[in-house]
């Protein structure tokens, strides 16, 4: 059986981490997100499809032509937007068996599709979808179910509970059948959950698997921040490979990769992962729920917690890095304090695609993309962003998001 995996979006929610990358190449615990969705679709599939179209050269760069012996074929979305569309893509390479699908976006464990391979042969089905129950749907679409069959897939249905579509499924090759006379939505994209409505009108066997593992969609900034938590919280085992000098505390599971030197001082409190040839310390504080990433360097009276800092950047000198995600190559300058909470201790709200969205979060720090500078004693408000390529002036406080490429100065 094939594994097609969608991955041809633009991520525009999850904007600046996204300007100069598809999303499912942004690391969480220092892994690529497509990589944890690969590796739970393994034990069931024996080649996997990938779609994709937006900066698709960054994923074929980090992914390659295999994964674990598989190999891997990457196709280009068909003209057009949405999940059907992006699996239509596909028809020419899932041959004529049944085959998986899984948004590239999204955590899942593999008991889920274990449970969703089981429920499709047990009931003979034509297709069959991952659920899981919710008490408020405002942000899925409702499954509403019969038996052990699928009814109806309704977009949107507000706060009440019920079942969601989580984004991993099982199709044979008719599907394309009905994706050819899926309309376009009202959001103009060619969405596969009206496929399956197309499906159960004709008459076809839906099934549906209800999954209580954690899952996680990776649409917004602070999704990283809740997965990288989930995954350090349940997974990190306690290695040391790099170096600790004497005077080096490391409360377990603290996982260092080789090359990496902890100096005298450093006071790590896990779980912390840190990635290879990263320099921490001396005397810095790095507190549980953070992951640093390759070539970093947290230097002197810097402290880190819940947060990610993504490969070859640096919080070199009196720091404080908060519930913050700082992207590849950036430079804080010393001084550059995130700040994650507000007075009023409300909810932290956050741009996105031109909204404020309530994060839903009482701590939220900064969204830093990639390349950024910011200079000596930069001040973050809470929930901004800071587009790729930006250079921040010394002593600005960033109380606006910065647009990509930008310079500030006060
Ligand atoms: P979404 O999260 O709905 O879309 P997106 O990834 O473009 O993000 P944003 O809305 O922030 O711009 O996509 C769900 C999944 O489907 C995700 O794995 C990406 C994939 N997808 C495609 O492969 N092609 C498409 O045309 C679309 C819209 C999504």
């Amino acid at each position: 059986m094939k594994g097609v995996i969608l991955a041809a979006g633009k991520g525009e929610r999850l904007r600046p981490l996204t300007d100069d990358r598809p999303k499912v190449v942004l690391k969480v615990a220092n892994r690529p997100i497509i990589e944890y969705v690969l590796e739970n679709l393994d034990p069931f599939v024996d080649e996997f499809v990938i779609i994709v179209r937006y900066q698709k050269e960054k994923l074929i760069e980090v992914l390659g032509d295999e994964f674990n012996g598989k190999p891997i074929t990457y196709v280009e979305q068909l003209p057009g937007d949405g999940t059907a569309k992006a699996i239509e893509s596909a028809r020419e390479h899932v041959g004529d068996e049944e085959f998986i699908v899984a948004n590239g976006d999204i955590y899942f464990e593999e008991e889920g599709v274990r449970e969703l391979v089981a429920v499709f042969r047990r009931e003979k089905a034509d297709a069959a979808l991952l659920v899981k129950h919710f008490e408020d749907l405002s942000h899925f679409g409702k499954i509403e179910v019969e038996g052990s069959l699928v009814k109806r897939v309704t977009e949107k249905p507000g706060k009440v509970p019920g079942y969601a579509n989580l984004g991993v499924y099982i199709f044979k090759p008719e599907v394309f059948g009905f994706i050819e006379r899926t309309p376009l939505s009202e959001r103009g994209e060619y969405e596969i959950t009206d496929t399956i409505n197309l499906m159960i009108e004709a008459g076809k066997k839906v099934a549906y698997a209800a999954y209580s593992g954690y899952w996680n969609d990776i649409g917004r900034p602070w999704n990283l921040l809740e997965l990288n938590e989930y995954l350090l919280k349940t997974k990190l085992k306690h290695e040391v490979r790099g170096t600790v000098e004497e005077g080096a505390v490391l409360i377990p599971p603290v996982e260092i990769g080789e090359g990496t030197v902890i100096r005298s001082g450093a006071y790590i409190i896990g779980p912390v992962k840190i990635g290879k040839n990263s320099r921490i310390g001396p005397n810095c504080f790095i507190r549980p729920y953070t992951s640093i990433g390759d070539n970093c360097h947290v230097g002197n009276a810097v402290e880190v917690k819940n947060s990610i800092i993504m490969d070859n950047s640096n919080a070199p000198h009196l720091n404080y890095v908060g519930d913050s995600i700082i992207g590849e190559n950036c430079n804080l300058g010393a001084g550059t304090i995130t700040a994650n909470l507000r007075h009023d201790r409300g909810n932290i709200k956050v741009e996105i695609k031109g909204k404020l969205e309530d994060s839903g979060r009482h701590k939220l720090g900064a969204i830093i993309g990639h390349n950024v500078k910011t200079g000596i004693n930069v001040t973050i408000y809470p929930g901004r962003k800071i587009g790729s390529g930006s250079l921040i002036g010394p002593g600005v406080i960033v109380d606006k998001n910065v647009p990509p490429r930008t310079l500030v100065v006060v």
